[in-house]
């Protein structure tokens, strides 16, 4: 029993487009999971197959109506026990920690919007999950689909070549991961740094946590402050009860 992702949108021609290629391709063709959609203009209404109509209230754009999402979500025939995300610019960010639940399970459901979005009382009445990649905006919710799909993928078991690159990466500590380098040991007249050519291993695990730390702490406000907190927080059970500023921190 392979892992199903089923896709509500559209333009099921999507998919699985880049999908079909690399790692993800060769799992799919292999059977680790499949791509099923469903097209959400199949569920229209009247002789153009309406899928939206105007907003309440007012205002620029169209609306995906519920009664047409529902059907379409009917027609999948994707279990209750799978999640059903909707990609939306106004979701929660999506984190590796959602990846890794939904790779966990059986598949995934997801309703790709085009227009100003999905009527709010299906999302609400049928356990949606709203979804965003990043604070910027597409065209349509098909992309980050992919890019949803890309991210479970290659955590099934199997896809994967190497288990340990599926340990090591960013994020999988809370960290950025940090810089890499290859041969030549020279290139252009700039050198790799001296310690990853020095053989001490535990030398270089101490430059690599260094690097990874600074990287962060540079780039990704936001994940720097939460790793210090756990980590202190860590440190703070571990001596039993110290606050932060007994410690020194
Ligand atoms: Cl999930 N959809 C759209 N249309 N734009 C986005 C997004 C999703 N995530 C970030 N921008």
């Amino acid at each position: 029993m392979s892992w199903q992702a089923t896709v509500v949108t559209l333009f099921p021609d999507m998919f699985p487009g880049p999908l079909g290629q690399s790692l993800a391709g060769r799992a799919l063709e292999n059977g680790v999971w499949s791509c099923r959609t469903e097209d959400l203009r199949e569920h229209g209404l009247g002789r153009h197959r309406a899928v939206d109509d105007t907003p309440f209230g007012g205002g620029a754009g169209m609306v995906i109506r519920p009664d047409v999402a529902d059907a379409a979500l009917a027609a999948t025939q994707a279990g209750a026990n799978i999640p059903r995300v909707y990609l939306t610019p106004r979701g929660r960010p999506l984190a590796q920690a959602d990846v890794r639940r939904y790779a966990a399970g059986p598949g995934v459901m997801l309703l790709c919007g085009r227009f100003e979005g999905v009527d709010e009382r299906f999302l609400q009445a049928r356990g949606v999950e709203q979804v965003s990649i990043g604070d910027y905006v597409l065209s349509g919710g098909e992309t980050a689909a992919l890019v949803l799909l890309d991210a479970c993928v290659r955590l099934l078991p199997g896809v994967m070549g190497s288990e340990q690159s599926g340990v090591e990466e960013s994020f999988s500590d809370g960290l950025l991961e940090y810089p890499h380098y290859t041969r030549p040991a020279v290139w252009d007249g700039h050198e790799v740094p001296e310690v990853l050519l020095s053989g001490n291993h535990a030398a270089i695990a101490r430059w690599r946590q260094a690097q990874a730390e600074e990287t962060t702490r540079e780039r990704r406000p936001d994940l720097w402050s939460a790793w210090l907190a756990r980590k202190n927080g860590n440190r703070t059970e571990a001596v039993g009860g110290a606050t932060q500023a007994d410690l020194g921190v």
